[in-house]
């Protein structure tokens, strides 16, 4: 029987990317998000390679969250594969002048609203004793950078909380999953800059990751044999040292 798969933040890069590579391979998909047309366009393209149904919820939100869950119809129900995704940076400023708003957004979506769907799905998952999450990190959960400050908390909170899911999980022998990427081009750096027009100079002058190069990062890790789990996974794209060397033209 074909497996299924939650994808939270799938209306746009990393999500959107990982839905199209698992269709490919027949991977049942549930798509989640805010953006109900873009929900309603990929669920269009993919329905002919695979079955798909789609969320619209904000991880915030954790009754919203929970009641969109438990709103899946029973042919959807069972999470094989849950990839906690959505996420963003919400701008980039020293520590002594950065914006409450933005701290809130990226504590209460990359690390709470992550919390928040975990919740609801790791209770089947231990009474079926199988299952496998993927946590969306990033190499700024493992190296703190210039202005990052609160970004990168974020990030070594999800992979903290990875390490602590892979020990708690370990007796029910779900698979617990870190993949963090560097710079990948999608619209983290226009959602991280508010729109404007440093956004796009992000990307210039060398070839970032493309979505689509994390997504078959993690499709390599969901197709592993059961006994195998890869644990954790940086990836950069060729022209990026660390968090601060990247060699542009
Ligand atoms: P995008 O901005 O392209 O995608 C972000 C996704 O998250 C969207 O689908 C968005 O959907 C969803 N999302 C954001 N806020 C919420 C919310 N409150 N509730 C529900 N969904 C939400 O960025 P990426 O694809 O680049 O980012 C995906 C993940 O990858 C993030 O966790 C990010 O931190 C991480 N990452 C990104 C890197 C990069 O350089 N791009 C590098 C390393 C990690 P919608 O707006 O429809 O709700
Ligand atoms: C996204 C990569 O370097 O912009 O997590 O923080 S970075």
């Amino acid at each position: 029987m074909n497996k299924t798969a939650l994808i939270t933040g799938a209306t746009s890069g990393i999500g959107r990317a990982t839905a199209h590579e698992f269709a490919k391979h027949g991977i049942n998909l549930v798509l989640c998000g805010r953006r109900q047309e873009r929900l309603d366009t990929i669920k269009k393209a993919l329905s002919k390679q695979t079955d798909v149904y789609t969320l619209n919820f904000d991880v915030r939100d954790k009754v919203a969250t929970q009641s969109a869950i438990a709103s899946l119809p029973d042919t959807f129900k069972t999470i094989d594969i849950l990839i906690n995704n959505a996420g963003n940076a919400h701008g980039l400023d020293p520590i002594q002048t950065g914006d409450l708003d933005d701290w809130d957004a990226m504590m209460d979506i990359n690390v709470k609203g992550l919390l928040y769907v975990s919740k609801v799905i790791i209770p089947q998952m231990t009474e079926r004793k199988s299952g496998h999450i993927i946590n969306i990190g990033s190499s700024a959960g493992k190296e703190v950078y210039p202005k990052g400050n609160v970004y990168c908390g974020s990030k070594h909170a999800v992979l903290a909380i990875t390490e602590g899911m892979r020990i708690d999980l370990n007796p029910f022998g779900i698979k617990v999953t870190a993949i963090n990427p560097g710079l990948v081009e999608t619209e983290f750096s226009k959602v991280r800059f508010k729109g404007d027009a440093s956004a796009d100079t992000v990307y210039k002058g060398y070839k970032a990751l493309q979505a689509e190069d994390v997504a078959e990062v993690i499709r390599f890790a969901v197709s592993r044999p059961a006994h195998v789990n890869i644990a954790d996974v940086l990836m950069f794209c060729t022209a990026q040292a660390n968090s601060t060397i990247v060699n542009k033209n």
